[in-house]
């Protein structure tokens, strides 16, 4: 079950590191820990689990409140916002600790959640909707242990105006506080190319978003428009009539590590990045999906807070990629792997038609990541299998995936584009951008609006990846170490990943809001230690 590479990697892991677990303090022995039960590229010190007995939850969606629950609305800058684009819809949030199970094998865990779930509900809408959000914060404010009980939400990318995205600084929540959050549902530029549809909501409170959202501080957001309607029946000639309703299916993977008591396990101390060496999937160790024989949408969203990962079909089967972040691409691609560093979002098809009742076929992370700096660059033989798909039935299909799914924005660069240079680093066993730690009073950059960019994002080195994370507006690669991008990455982003001595180039701008936004390394303890910059958008 265990090799010596393995073995020492655990007692390393387990005896050199100080780890927290459950709120106690403390070093832990490699001697009272049960033998790692888990894949070779994984340092183990969880219970071992029985695999694929489960079935995968699924995250309920988020009911809409009667709007007097929530007049007035406190948030003075946001004022401005409620004329111009009045909240169609009204929802509440409680940010509650709560038990969860993440498998049958282990006891109950502590977790924090959004109205005390993990994944937390699902925020569903439509563009053209402007809704807003009230989040409270119940979380015990005596709280002894990893991470803090104050929250900042961002949702991560909506096209939001900079006082409701979560600004890591500004709005702290506290215990029996609230904070309104107004999204104005509209398309950036308001050009309907530049629609996102798999977003999510995490915690993102500076310094303390990694061991937030370890706690289970996260949650999607899916946005719909009259061609991505989330109807595959849909009559209008418009509509793309993807998989809908109960094929499409989020899936949030987030790794952890559990004491013998079934609580999370956590590693402050290590700036590097944080491993689990559980994955789970909407909030399950190794679950199965029972599918029928017809396509399914899969919205592949890593939840951090350090992993990359790179996902096969166990049997080597193609499937065909649809959006990246959430956009939709021009057409779908047929890969044989998808990739997601923190926070990307991946929407996959896979087709079960062709296979036949009663077969079995897993998702598979093949990717070789030892600690938390990055992939090796290893693709592994047989990597680790999170999800099982258990072909159970025969149900109708949706209609042909289409040809054309949206195009691009145009990219419009002149001779007198601003150009600017971004370089992430390792610095004073921190992490740096330009050679500056985060300073949320000092803008790095002020930006005028509307005016488009190239900004080249440059990995330092020193064997590190950073998925790199700007808010408010997605860009488009040109060029990266040189060269054009491969088919899969040529949509929009809101992250990319930047792999040692990788130098990306890419193509943004800032329409429709001026005020403070931050960009930041999406390794969530590269973030929390100061990879992390503000900009301000200026008029
Ligand atoms: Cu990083």
């Amino acid at each position: 079950m265990i090799n010596k590479r393995d073995f020492l990697k655990w007692g390393f892991i387990t005896g050199g590191a100080a780890l927290i677990s459950g709120g106690v303090q403390g070093i832990r022995s490699a001697s009272s820990q049960t033998p790692p039960a888990c894949p070779p590229d994984i340092p183990a010190v969880s219970p071992p689990t029985t695999p694929f007995v489960h079935a995968l939850p699924m995250p309920p969606v988020l009911q809409p409140v009667p709007p007097a629950q929530l007049d007035p609305s406190p948030v003075p800058g946001n004022h401005q916002r409620y004329s111009e684009y009045p909240p169609i819809h009204y929802y509440e949030i409680r940010v509650r600790e709560a038990l969860h199970s993440f498998h049958p094998d282990l006891p109950l865990t502590k977790i924090w959640g959004y109205n005390g779930i993990f994944p937390g509900p699902t925020i569903t809408g439509r563009y053209g909707a402007p809704f807003l959000i009230r989040i409270h914060n119940e979380l015990p404010p005596d709280h002894v242990g990893f991470g803090i009980p104050q929250i900042i939400t961002h949702m991560h990318n909506f096209h939001t105006a900079w006082e409701s995205d979560g600004n890591p600084n500004i709005g702290f929540v506290n215990f029996g506080e609230f904070r309104d959050h107004h999204y104005c549902g509209k398309y950036a530029g308001d050009d309907e190319r530049e629609a996102l549809g798999t977003l999510w909501y995490h915690d993102h409170r500076k310094d303390f978003t990694a061991p937030n959202a370890y706690r289970g501080l996260a949650g999607f957001v899916l946005f719909f428009d009259h061609k991505d309607t989330g109807n595959e029946q849909d009559p209008n000639p418009q509509a793309l009539k993807l998989p809908s309703g109960q094929y499409d299916v989020p899936l949030v993977f987030a790794d952890k590590t559990f004491d013998a008591a079934g609580q999370l396990v956590f590693d402050q101390f290590s700036f590097d990045g944080f491993l689990g060496d559980k994955i789970t999937v909407n909030g399950a160790i190794q679950p199965f999906l029972k599918v029928a024989r017809r396509k399914y949408r899969f919205r592949l969203l890593d939840g951090g807070p350090s992993r990359f990962y790179e996902f096969f079909l166990s049997d080597g089967k193609s499937f065909e990629l649809i959006a990246t972040d959430g956009n939709l691409l021009p057409g779908p691609i047929t890969v044989e792997s998808a990739r997601v560093a923190v926070a990307q979002r991946r929407d996959i098809v896979i087709d079960f038609s062709q296979y036949q009742i009663g077969d079995r076929v897993f998702l598979e992370n093949r990717l070789e990541q030892v600690d938390g700096r990055g992939p090796t660059g290893t693709i592994l033989q047989h990597g680790t299998q999170v999800l099982r798909f258990d072909v159970d039935l025969e149900a109708a299909d949706s209609p042909p995936l289409p040809l054309s799914m949206r195009s691009l924005p145009p990219i419009n660069i002149t001779a007198s584009t601003p150009r600017r240079t971004f370089t992430f680093e390792r610095t004073q066993g921190a992490w740096a951008i330009n050679g500056q730690f985060y300073n949320p009073d000092a803008p790095v950059a002020t930006i005028p609006q509307g005016v488009p960019e190239v900004w080249t994002l440059r990995n330092a080195g020193g064997g590190w990846s950073h998925p790199i994370h700007i808010h408010f507006e997605e860009f488009q690669i040109l060029l990266r170490n040189g060269q054009t991008p491969e088919p899969e990455e040529i949509g929009r982003h809101d992250v990319v990943e930047l792999g040692p001595n990788d130098e990306v180039q890419i193509y943004i701008q800032f329409r429709d809001f001026t005020g403070r936004y931050v960009m930041h390394c999406h390794n969530t303890v590269h973030e929390d230690h100061a990879m992390m910059v503000r900009f301000d958008i200026v008029p």
